[in-house]
């Protein structure tokens, strides 16, 4: 209904409404209670004059007369509203604006690379196990059937600590873990098989930062022993890690390679998730992905853990959440992963 053809009470209603926004805390007060006090309030008496009309103009009036009401309370709740918070304000102070939206963080990309290679072996019987970060030379590298002349071994490529070793913990210098596999020697000394575990972390070695290393990244490193386990449950445990982590899709491949620790052992590759196998720069056109190493336990490092050679195989496997985290989301440099630049890490906010 347009205002030329409101009736003059309305009509007047309409105007008071408009200056609300613009009275002062005492008028306000005032206006509130002529316009809309309980007994003799406008608005109050024009419904009860309403009441009194013939049907038709009740029809037509009552609507407009009740959102008026409405409209009223909502304005005098706003200025309220407004006329208190500016009497809060510092000069130049507007309480009303929004307030600015607190910052309650996000996962890191590696972070959640991590959860969910952890979670795809959770969901196929492994647990989960943890370790320190300070080890001795035994458990980080002559129970995993590393030669002590082994060149991994020296101080240019692993972090020793400057402190004595420890009373009885087995022979070695104290040293920063250079992957996870000190924690599966601890898990088989302290639990029979089978076996399944994975262990996610940090691991440190003696490398200065450039594109593609850095002296602390994270690995994840999985064990299954058990009688009867052979190359085959390695095959097909991570081909079906790859089809999950990745797409159902993905091809993968095996290739011979070589570990201390395991014998035969291999390298995975998956199919390029840039160009799906035809060749790109991000794989140097050959269509793979190199995501981890694997292979069959060594019997010298079950015999280590004081189990049957002869009566246990086993399997494991290698892998660094930041390499991966970084060929999933085409990251080009470690460092952005490990630096907390804002500007970059707020890309990955869901
Ligand atoms: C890799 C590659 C291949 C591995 C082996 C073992 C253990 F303890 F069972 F001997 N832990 N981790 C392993 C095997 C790790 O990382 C690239």
């Amino acid at each position: 209904m347009d205002d030329t053809t409101l009736p003059p009470e309305l009509a007047a209603l309409k105007e008071r409404l408009e200056r609300v926004p613009s009275l002062g805390p005492a008028e306000l007060e005032e206006a509130y209670v002529d316009l809309l006090g309980r007994k003799q309030g406008r608005v109050t008496k024009y419904l009860k004059l309403l009441a009194a009309m013939p049907l038709e103009q009740k029809r037509v009036y009552g609507a407009t007369a009740n959102t008026l009401r409405v409209q009223l309370e909502d304005a005098f709740r706003a200025r309220r509203h407004q006329l208190k918070a500016d009497s809060l304000a510092a000069p130049g102070e507007d309480l009303t604006m929004p307030g600015r939206r607190r910052w309650v963080g996000a996962e890191h990309p590696v972070t959640r690379v991590v959860d969910e290679i952890v979670e795809i072996f959770r969901e196929i019987g492994f647990a989960v196990a943890v370790g320190p970060e300070v080890e001795t030379e035994w458990y980080n590298f002559l129970s995993l059937h590393f030669p002590a002349d082994h060149p991994a071994m020296d101080m240019h490529d692993t972090l020793y600590l400057d402190a004595p070793p420890v009373d009885n913990e087995p022979a070695g210098r104290l040293l920063l873990r250079t992957h996870t596999s000190p924690v599966q020697i601890r898990t088989l000394l302290s639990s029979p098989p089978p076996v399944r575990v994975v262990i996610p972390g940090m691991v440190y070695r003696n490398d200065a930062f450039d594109a593609s290393h850095s002296p602390a990244f994270s690995q994840i490193e999985g064990l299954a022993v058990d009688e009867g386990i052979s190359f085959i449950d390695l095959r097909a445990t991570l081909t079906h890690f790859a089809r999950r982590f990745f797409s159902a899709s993905t091809r993968t491949r095996f290739r011979p390679s070589f570990f201390p620790f395991t014998e035969p052992s291999a390298e995975m590759d998956v199919e390029c998730q840039l160009c799906h196998g035809s060749g790109c720069p991000a794989c140097k056109g050959t269509g793979w992905m190199e995501i981890l190493g694997c292979g069959m336990v060594h019997p010298a490092v079950l015999e280590n853990c004081n189990l049957d050679g002869e009566r246990f195989t086993g399997w494991a496997f290698g892998m660094g959440p930041h390499r991966i985290a970084m060929l999933r989301y085409g990251i080009p440099d470690i460092r952005l992963l490990l630096e907390g630049d804002m500007r970059f890490l707020e890309q990955f906010v869901p």
